[in-house]
């Protein structure tokens, strides 16, 4: 056909088209692996650079910091698992793609992300974490984890039959990765895949390769470990999710009764452990037999104890981590091994932010820094510069926008956020992405009582506001405050900053279409029986 479409018309057109042709084999849309995990804090990855993560580094998930790109402000639209998820699939805040807080169904008959790439020629397919309440649309493949999943012996569902596999499940989600990519090797389509961790989530198991990972380094517990709460910030007064007061002994910190015994202090579920096969048992009891005993021993008692379940906490979390790092290098070394590093785009995130014992905390869901941002790393040969580093405000609102803009596919036009490749490809200047973002948290009364709240950040203050069962403002100063300790709203130093955000949050709500229906409310009766079930 080129052959008599070049002799038809002239000899360099038919040159022109040639060489077309060859761009369109160069320019050949990218196969796009995405990679997230559950709960991973920025602060436990070495590429951002926290103290913590230099203790327990993460040299695989680096090496996409150093191919690509590094995004430092990067944010939820809602600080929890299954929100995030229906974001990122829609591209939509909760309000509008209907999922507001876990333990809601998911409308699989709308718009996503995988669906548009489908329709512009990918296969998909998702592996891993899906906990969306409803089976999964959109993707050619699915195989999913029983809702939360376990950290052993996992169950999974695929074509609605529910098996369950012996093995750790973060290595398992990533060889079934690897399996499913080479199946498409002989198809000349791209392809999208979705690997979703369940690591390191709660209640942070780690493989019995890293039992023992991390029981001699000390990490720096932060400053703000002990830090308490007053009435200018109440929210954060009364949750309940501080370390040395609403974790789980046995469940979470696998602590034992009593030194010589096996047996688990409080573990109210009986699930994780006793899923374990007898074999895998006895190899967790002989690697943490010991250091229980040692901290028997030891006898702490008060601060020492709090301290020492910091410690625990980040030695498992960290262990979990190390699992998840080990999985991304066998897919970035398979993609180079099979000759498709080039044409792929490689993401890594987190649904989203978490917090590692800042403020004592342990999860997720506040609107501050550290659970509301993200940790993203994005890389793509030839498309995205090495070693770029990305202080636009972007958000997991742009994912499904952003990849569909490198696929070459149309962005359909209720998807609410806006593609950042424009950024990375140095088009548009950070500061120039966007100027304001905001967020809305709706899971209360839920576990951790986290009450509901909603709000703006721009590039130097937040503003939020958390409502139901309190009516209570917060407003930071980031650049003087990055720690969020001093609730501004009441400054009059700061009256007309506050004036100004007011504006952009009532504007912001106005764009995402947030209507008095995303503000009810809940009966005090049911909020005090939710605080005694949950303390
Ligand atoms: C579980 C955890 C919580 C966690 C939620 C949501 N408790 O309920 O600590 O906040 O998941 O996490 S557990 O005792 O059951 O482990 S999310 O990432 O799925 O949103
Ligand atoms: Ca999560």
């Amino acid at each position: 056909l080129l052959f008599s479409i070049c002799f038809s018309i002239s000899l360099s057109a038919c040159k022109d088209s040639a060489s077309e042709e060859q761009k369109a084999e160069t320019d050949k849309k990218p196969n796009i692996v995405f990679i997230m995990s559950d709960d991973h804090a920025l602060q436990a990855i070495s590429a951002y650079g926290h103290p913590l993560s230099k203790l327990a580094p993460t040299p695989n998930i680096d090496r996409i910091a150093e191919d690509g790109a590094t995004f430092f402000r990067n944010y939820c639209t809602n600080s929890l698992c299954g929100p995030s998820r229906a974001t990122i699939l829609t591209g939509q805040f909760s309000n509008e793609n209907g999922f507001r807080m876990n333990g809601d169904k998911f409308d699989g008959s709308q718009e996503t992300l995988p669906k548009v790439l489908r329709e512009n020629g990918y296969t998909t397919a998702i592996i891993g974490k899906w906990h969306l309440g409803t089976t999964p649309t959109g993707f050619d493949y699915w195989e999913i984890l029983n809702d939360q999943g376990h950290y052993y012996n996992p169950d999974f569902i695929k074509n609605n039959d529910t098996t369950q596999v012996e093995g750790y499940t973060t290595d398992i989600i990533t060889d079934k990765s690897i399996a499913w990519m080479e199946a498409q090797k002989s198809a000349d389509k791209p392809f999208f895949l979705m690997v979703h961790h369940k690591a390191p989530h709660r209640n942070w198991m780690p493989p019995l390769r890293y039992a023992n990972e991390f029981d001699s380094t000390e990490f720096p517990l932060p400053d703000s470990y002990f830090r308490e709460f007053d009435s200018t910030q109440i929210a954060a007064r009364d949750q309940l999710m501080t370390i040395y007061k609403d974790m789980y002994e046995g469940y979470d910190l696998k602590m034992t009764l009593e030194e010589g015994s096996p047996e688990l202090a409080h573990d109210p579920w009986h699930n994780e452990f006793s899923r374990m096969t007898a074999e895998q048992r006895a190899a967790w009891d002989s690697a943490y037999q010991p250091k229980n005993d040692a901290m028997h021993k030891a006898n702490l008692k008060g601060r020492a104890l709090d301290e020492w379940m910091g410690q625990r906490f980040l030695q498992e979390y960290l262990a979990t981590v190390k699992a998840v790092d080990d999985g991304v290098g066998k897919i970035l070394d398979y993609l180079k091994a099979n000759g498709m590093d080039e044409n792929t785009l490689v993401v890594y995130t987190s649904d989203q932010g978490f917090f590692l014992g800042e403020n004592g905390w342990f999860d997720k869901r506040y609107m501050y820094e550290t659970s509301f941002r993200m940790p993203l790393l994005m890389k793509y040969p030839g498309h995205i510069s090495k070693g770029q580093e990305v202080y636009a405000l972007t958000q997991n609102l742009d994912f499904a926008e952003t990849f569909l803009d490198y696929a070459g596919a149309p962005i359909p036009e209720e998807f609410q956020g806006k593609s950042f490749r424009p950024v990375l490809q140095g088009e548009v200047k950070d500061e120039n992405f966007r100027d304001a973002i905001y967020y809305h948290y709706y899971d209360f009364p839920a576990f951790h009582m986290v009450k509901k709240h909603y709000g703006v950040r721009t590039d130097r203050y937040a503003l939020m506001h958390f409502y139901d069962d309190i009516d209570q403002w917060e407003m930071y100063d980031l650049e003087n405050d990055p720690r969020e300790r001093n609730n501004i709203y009441n400054d009059p130093g700061y009256a007309e900053v506050r004036q100004r955000l007011h504006k952009k949050l009532d504007s912001l709500q106005e764009v995402y279409h947030v209507t008095e229906k995303e503000f009810e409310t809940t009966s005090p009766e049911k909020v005090q029986r939710a605080y005694d079930m949950f303390s």
